[in-house]
């Protein structure tokens, strides 16, 4: 359910107000989407961190996560992150500069459904939504170690696949016990190609985050890229004033924070979620919106398309103290392999491609006080 105007919809729901959250309720979340996880998850151990949001299973966009809060303690108010979380775009220009798939815009695939077999009780799986989604609940390896001290972590992955022809693309959202959160994109399934030989391609991944850090206004990005100055080094940040686009630099290990005007922690510091790339390289293509890494836009209904980002930065409003929507592209560089199948004489064999991830970590910046998940 998409939300023309925040502000309405939050006053319209502070007069039904209750436990959850007036944002939840607002985009109309309840029932079979609401999905809240503490943690530990083992109910005989002390709560600690707890995570509540929405999903959606949306046309085009697959799987999409609203109104995510998270609680860093039993005893703190629930902190809003996401207002809209999604996966705007899937861009697959081959090498020989055709075919240029826009997976999302330019078809209408939506998830496909998955079976007991995705998602095993095992590993911790449940389905959900009609078997659409697999909500996954389960270690997920050392939180940390100080020589002897140390502390498993667990995290709750909730995924979901679009059948996009001979592709599968798994979008997948994961919330941890530490406050971070993962979204990520792999490409499974088949190659394009038919009989011919296997062309490279490029799987380009668009985000587009609604990130709003304590609720939706007051919300400021920085741009932070390290820098090397002979022996030394520095990391500076730069505010984000006007609505603008960035490039991803390896060499500055380039991550965007947003924070909030009011959220700090007990320290008085302010608080912020970093958003770190996880990728492997840069997708640059002929079309313009491939020219950018991340956009920061402010927030508006109608901005949702891609290929228009250029011109949602024209003119430049003001997104400083605002209700801004960040925007990140990485991609999956798939050079067919013979695993991935192969052909033999005129005999097609099953060809699958194992799953190649792409994405990206939303981590906590002074939002604890102190160590979390420690002792
Ligand atoms: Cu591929």
């Amino acid at each position: 359910m998409k939300t023309r105007n925040k502000l309405t919809v939050v006053l319209f729901s502070i007069l039904l107000l209750g436990a959850i959250p007036a944002v939840m309720r607002a985009q109309g979340c309840s029932g079979p989407y609401l999905v809240e996880q503490r943690f530990p998850v083992n109910t005989a151990l002390p709560e600690e961190t707890r995570w509540r949001f929405c999903f959606q299973r949306v046309r085009k966009n697959g799987l999409v996560i609203n109104a995510a809060f998270f609680r860093k303690s039993p005893a703190s108010p629930w902190v809003q992150v996401i207002y809209d979380a999604r996966v705007a775009e899937l861009f697959v220009p081959y090498h020989s500069g055709s075919p240029r798939f826009r997976d999302m815009s330019g078809f209408n695939f939506g998830l496909f459904q998955l079976t007991p077999r995705h998602c095993p009780r095992g590993v911790g799986g449940t389905l959900l939504d009609n078997d659409y989604v697999c909500k996954e609940v389960h270690d997920r390896g050392l939180a940390w170690t100080n020589y002897s001290d140390v502390r498993r972590g667990e995290e709750l992955v909730l995924w979901g696949g679009i059948g996009a022809g001979n592709y599968n693309y798994i979008i997948e959202w994961t919330f941890r016990d530490d406050g971070v959160m993962l979204g990520r994109v792999g490409a499974t399934a088949t190659n394009y190609g038919g009989g011919q030989a296997l062309e490279a391609h490029m799987h380009g991944i668009f985000w587009r985050l609604d990130i709003d850090l304590n609720g939706f206004p007051g919300d400021t990005v920085e741009v932070v890229s390290h820098r090397e100055l002979g022996l030394t080094a520095g990391d500076p940040a730069t505010m984000v004033r006007n609505e603008a686009s960035f490039e991803w630099n390896p060499q500055a290990f380039t991550s965007l924070m947003v924070h909030d005007s009011t959220l700090k922690n007990a320290q008085g510091h302010a608080s912020g979620y970093d958003l770190m790339p996880a990728r492997t390289g840069t997708p640059r293509h002929q079309e313009d919106f491939t020219r950018r890494d991340f956009w920061v836009t402010k927030y508006k209904y109608s901005e949702m398309l891609v290929p228009d980002l250029p011109k949602y930065i024209v003119p430049a409003e003001p997104v400083a103290g605002n209700d801004v929507v960040i925007w990140y592209y990485s991609a999956a560089h798939h050079l067919p392999r013979d695993e991935d199948g192969r052909y033999v004489g005129n005999t097609f064999e099953p060809l699958v491609a194992h799953v190649m991830w792409t994405g990206f970590m939303l981590k906590p910046h002074n939002l604890f006080d102190k160590t979390p998940l420690y002792p």
